[in-house]
């Protein structure tokens, strides 16, 4: 045995391994498959454990936690139905990139497969939600496991792991090895270093544009602060105009000059309007994810394509592409920036005139616009009103999904990468709550708000019960419209109005709800007085469920209906109820 290597229980190796790998918090729920674990942690003061109250949490917490700062999220979960209860966030994860080490309890190994009390096969169940799993039945391979499990979850595509630990291996004996000197397993080396030649041509691609557009994704916050760095370079530089998905949102600055917004199905007229007409797109750490093509076939149709991505399977997935360039954004982005920088010195300094004056003529068309109200509070005005009262200040901003969710991607300004956690992928109602408490745990003296519905707020809302238990200042902002809004929306524009089960009848009082959890509860439903009672609520010190009562059938636009162009949007100023009715009967009524 080597000098760094030590005999130690399974459960004294699983925390030696977490804080060997840098962990200092942790998010679980304990059952009898993980007991041992759970006298572990009693038993030292390195690692927090933030007892959540639904396993889901836990992983949302987790996630939060890991987007905010750049770490792997810990998860720890009993076994059976505390495993089964952590597979949507672990799915959330594996779809927005988040790296995610999530360790279950098991039953003992002489039991697997007998049907034992609070037995699932939870490396089955989870093989296709996690980019690896494994089931530990030797106590010697648990350290090596681990570490294994954190290099894994960060490298490549970041993503969730799954290490499965039966209960035996966690009280028998065996040795542990330091992540130093702990061979790598497996054969997943993902190549970090782009090809040189590659981004040569993508330079010199570059080069020839007369309309190119940058679009960014959320592979530029994955890469870390510098990639936003360079990215705002590359901007600067090229005079190129930028858009952004969901997921990249700040890591170039809403206050850019060269901004055009998100793009996509609820992006804005410009974005999507130069995303159809440009002539050379540079993809940089995004993945054509369907809310962003539209329909495949008209999808930049006379543009040349450049794709950087780290995930060689995320190349020519749903669109081909001209310049493929496998590697991570950052290392990319530098030398795009250099060769850029020595390639272009002969380029006339007009040869983008003609597509600005596009941008211009788009951007005037103020895709954004809404009738303001002096008697009710728009949702799209409570934004703006949330983000120039804490923009200022060191803020998070993570969400729900639904309207609220496209509100605050369009009227939130996010100025820096890492500020802003929403579920783009899954799109999981329950995910914005525990995120912004895994935030918080991460950034004690932040800001942290989740910009909520009332119907997405429902479904994780026993975490206030945390919150409150570790004295996490969240702020939940409800914009309450009684209805499920986006499913409103759909249902009103592309079913006939039928609103089949969208509007709650027994919404509960979230204020009392707020005090009863021990918290505290706001509530506003005149805009004259919404100032004051979010200033309020930032001040108050503790846990806030803020209700505001928002028009209840505003609808979220610009929108591109599923399966149609960039195009062939939806303007706020050419929906009107007849409108969008004659545009629909006119191609053909749609489903979800
Ligand atoms: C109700 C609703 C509406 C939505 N509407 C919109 C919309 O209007 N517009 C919109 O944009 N989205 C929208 N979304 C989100 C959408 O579903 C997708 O989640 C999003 O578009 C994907 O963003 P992305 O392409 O940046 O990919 P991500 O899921 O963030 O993937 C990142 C990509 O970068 C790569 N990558 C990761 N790390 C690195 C690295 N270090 N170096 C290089 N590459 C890396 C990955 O391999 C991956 O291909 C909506 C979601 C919901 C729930
Ligand atoms: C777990 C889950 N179930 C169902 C859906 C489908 N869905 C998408 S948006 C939405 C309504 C959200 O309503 P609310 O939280 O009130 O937000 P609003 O759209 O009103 O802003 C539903 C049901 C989902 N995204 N996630």
């Amino acid at each position: 045995m080597s000098g760094t290597e030590m005999q130690m229980t399974g459960a004294e190796i699983v925390l030696q391994a977490l804080k060997d790998n840098g962990v200092t918090d942790i998010f679980g729920y304990p059952g009898g498959a993980v007991l041992p674990i759970y006298d572990e942690i009693f038993q030292q003061d390195d690692i927090q454990h933030i007892l959540v109250r639904h396993e889901q949490g836990a992983g949302h917490m987790a996630e939060g936690y890991a987007r905010s700062t750049g770490k792997v999220g810990v998860v720890l979960v009993t076994s059976g139905p505390g495993a089964t209860n952590v597979v949507t966030a672990l799915q959330d994860a594996l779809m927005d990139s988040i790296p995610l080490v999530c360790l279950s309890g098991q039953v003992p190994t002489t039991l697997i497969g007998s049907d034992a009390f609070q037995e699932c096969d939870t490396v089955g169940i989870t093989r296709p939600c996690t980019k690896h799993n494994w089931l530990v039945k030797d106590v010697n391979e648990l350290a090596r496991t681990i570490h294994e499990a954190f290099r894994i979850a960060q490298s490549g595509r970041p993503g969730p792991v799954v290490v499965d630990i039966p209960k035996d291996v966690q009280f028998a004996t065996g040795t542990y090895t330091p992540p130093s000197v702990s061979p790598i397993q497996s054969s997943y080396q993902p190549k970090k270093q782009p090809d040189h030649r590659r981004i040569q041509e993508a330079v010199e691609l570059m080069r020839t544009a007369r309309r190119p557009v940058i679009y960014s994704g959320g592979g530029v916050v994955n890469s870390g602060p510098e990639a936003s760095r360079l990215l705002r370079d590359l901007v600067e530089i090229t005079d190129f105009p930028i858009t952004s998905t969901l997921m990249g949102l700040g890591a170039y600055p809403a206050s850019g000059k060269n901004w055009l917004g998100m793009l996509g199905m609820h992006g804005t007229y410009e974005a999507n309007m130069a995303m159809h007409d440009c002539d050379v797109m540079v993809c940089i750490g995004a993945r054509f994810d369907d809310r962003i093509t539209g329909r495949l076939n008209a999808f930049a149709p006379n543009s040349k394509k450049i794709h950087i991505d780290i995930d060689p399977s995320s190349i020519n997935k749903n669109v081909r592409v001209d310049i493929p360039v496998v590697g991570d954004v950052g290392l990319a982005l530098e030398e795009m920036v250099m060769l850029w920088r020595s390639a272009a010195k002969d380029l006339a300094k007009n040869r983008l005139d003609d597509w600005w004056t596009s941008v211009e003529r788009w951007r005037a068309r103020k895709s954004l616009s809404y009738t303001p109200s002096n008697d009710v509070i728009m949702p799209q005005y409570a934004i703006q009103r949330l983000y120039e009262l804490t923009k200022d200040r060191d803020t998070y901003i993570t969400t729900e999904v639904g309207q609220h969710q496209m509100w605050a991607a369009q009227f939130y300004g996010f100025e820096q990468p890492n500020r802003w956690m929403t579920s783009g992928g899954l799109g999981t109602m329950g995910y914005g709550f525990p995120a912004a408490i895994g935030v918080q745990v991460a950034h004690p003296e932040s800001l942290v708000i989740d910009i909520a519905g009332d119907a997405s707020i429902q479904m994780c809302i026993q975490e206030m019960s945390c919150a409150v238990q570790y004295n996490l200042p969240v702020k939940i902002f409800i914009l309450n419209n009684q209805y499920m809004g986006m499913v409103r929306q759909w249902q009103q524009l592309l079913h006939g109005n039928r609103l089949s089960n969208s509007y709650t009848e027994a919404m509960p009082d979230f204020v009392k709800l707020a005090e009863a959890y021990g918290g505290v509860g706001i509530r506003c439903d005149k805009p004259q007085d919404l100032d004051a009672a979010i200033t309020q609520m930032i001040d108050t010190k503790a846990p806030v469920i803020f209700d505001c009562r928002v028009a209840n059938l505003a609808n979220c636009f610009p929108m591109i209906p599923s399966g149609k162009a960039h195009n062939e949007m939806l303007l706020p100023d050419e929906a009107t109820d007849e409108a969008v009715a004659n545009a629909i009967d006119a191609k053909g009524r749609q489903l979800v």
